[in-house]
């Protein structure tokens, strides 16, 4: 096949895992950063998928990332934990503090879980699909590294600052959205940019300020919010939540510590959780019910869910593989092998 290579997931694992274990990385997060880019690519998230490996690799070998660190967990409050990532990928340490964030939110009806000192490159909605799965809305923040324009400004202040929210259905996939606050995800920009293609206008400026189709100026430049004024508050939004209430580290923090290293954005993410039965007791089931009027009321006129394309892809992905295009293929056997 000349455009693509076809895989199934487990040789996506497989791949992923051997890269990153060849540029350096410890087992643990190797597997555990493998999993949420088999995800990306099982899910058809094609700018979070595989194509995460060149930024993850890229990430370790400039030095932005810790490659062995050790996540430490602990409570500042019962309702409260954190997990110190200790410089290294998020994904481990949201692996170890999910029970606890479980276990915190049954107890107390909410709960809150915030990744300190983590390297973050990936989606949202793995973690909040997981957190769904055990019956608890929730909702996950992270800012990135300043590109981002504030609306009626030019000039980088934000991250693309994702947004992800996650609720339990009975008997069926969580509802779920996941997306950045600006116009697009800047690895959908950097896709363009790989494929030679042209982006749309309103995505991004350039250098000088002003609006262009040309996806390399406007990663040099500065990309948009979306939705103009509501985009760039709720930008501001995950900026204050999962950086200062966190004591962590802004959009523009996180670029300037990277210091031009090309590197994938450093600081905290913060993710709540809520247990339905914490005000509805007796009633869950009731009111479950009502959330499942509401998402047939939009899928009964032809609109769709959010996911449900996700689910879609999923389910082709487990049955006949992926096809990774082939200069992306190329350039991740390039990465080298241990
Ligand atoms: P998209 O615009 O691709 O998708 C946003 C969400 O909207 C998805 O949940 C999608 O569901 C849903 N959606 C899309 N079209 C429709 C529709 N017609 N009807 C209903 N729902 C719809 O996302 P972005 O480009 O903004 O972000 C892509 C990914 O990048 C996200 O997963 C995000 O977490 C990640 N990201 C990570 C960052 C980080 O710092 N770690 C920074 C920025 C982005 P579906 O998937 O089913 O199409
Ligand atoms: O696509 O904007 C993005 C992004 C930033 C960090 C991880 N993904």
């Amino acid at each position: 096949m000349s455009d693509g290579i076809r895989m199934t997931l487990a040789e996506v694992r497989a791949l992923a895992r051997r890269k990153l274990r060849a540029a350096g990385l410890a087992g643990d997060h190797a597997d555990a950063v493998a999993e949420t880019m088999v995800a990306g690519e099982r899910d058809g998230c094609a700018s979070h998928g595989i194509y995460r490996l060149l930024v993850a690799v890229k990430s370790l070998k400039a030095g932005v990332v810790v490659p062995d660190a050790v996540p430490v967990v602990d409570r500042p409050r019962s309702a409260l934990v954190r997990v110190d990532g200790g410089g290294g990928f998020a994904q481990l340490a949201f692996a170890r503090g999910l029970p606890a964030l479980v276990e915190a939110a049954h107890t107390h009806g909410i709960a809150a879980l915030a990744l300190t000192n983590v390297v973050h490159f990936a989606a949202l909605w793995p973690e909040v699909e997981a957190i769904a799965t055990q019956g608890l809305a929730a909702l996950a923040f992270t800012p990135s590294h300043a590109w981002v324009a504030p609306a009626g400004g030019t000039k980088p202040v934000f991250g693309t600052n994702p947004i992800a929210f996650g609720w339990p259905r009975p008997g069926g996939h969580p509802f779920a959205f996941d997306f950045a606050t600006s116009a697009v995800a800047r690895g959908e920009i950097e896709l363009h940019r790989r494929a030679g293609k042209p982006v749309p206008d309103d995505w991004g400026y350039d250098a000088a300020g002003q609006p262009t189709t040309d996806a390399a100026a406007v990663l040099d430049g500065a990309m948009r919010t979306f939705g103009g004024h509501k985009g760039s508050a709720l930008a501001a939004m995950v900026e204050l939540l999962a950086g200062p209430l966190i004591g962590e580290m802004t959009s523009a923090d996180s670029i300037a510590a990277d210091g031009a290293r090309g590197g994938s954005p450093m600081g905290g993410e913060l993710i709540l959780a809520i247990d339905p039965a914490g005000f509805l007791g007796d009633a869950v089931a009731e009111h479950m019910a009502r959330a499942e009027a509401m998402f047939s009321s939009i899928e009964d006129q032809g609109a769709r869910l959010p996911s449900a394309r996700r689910y879609a892809a999923r389910a082709v992905s487990e049955a006949d593989g992926v096809i990774v295009p082939r200069a992306l293929y190329d350039d991740i056997m390039n990465l080298g092998d241990a």
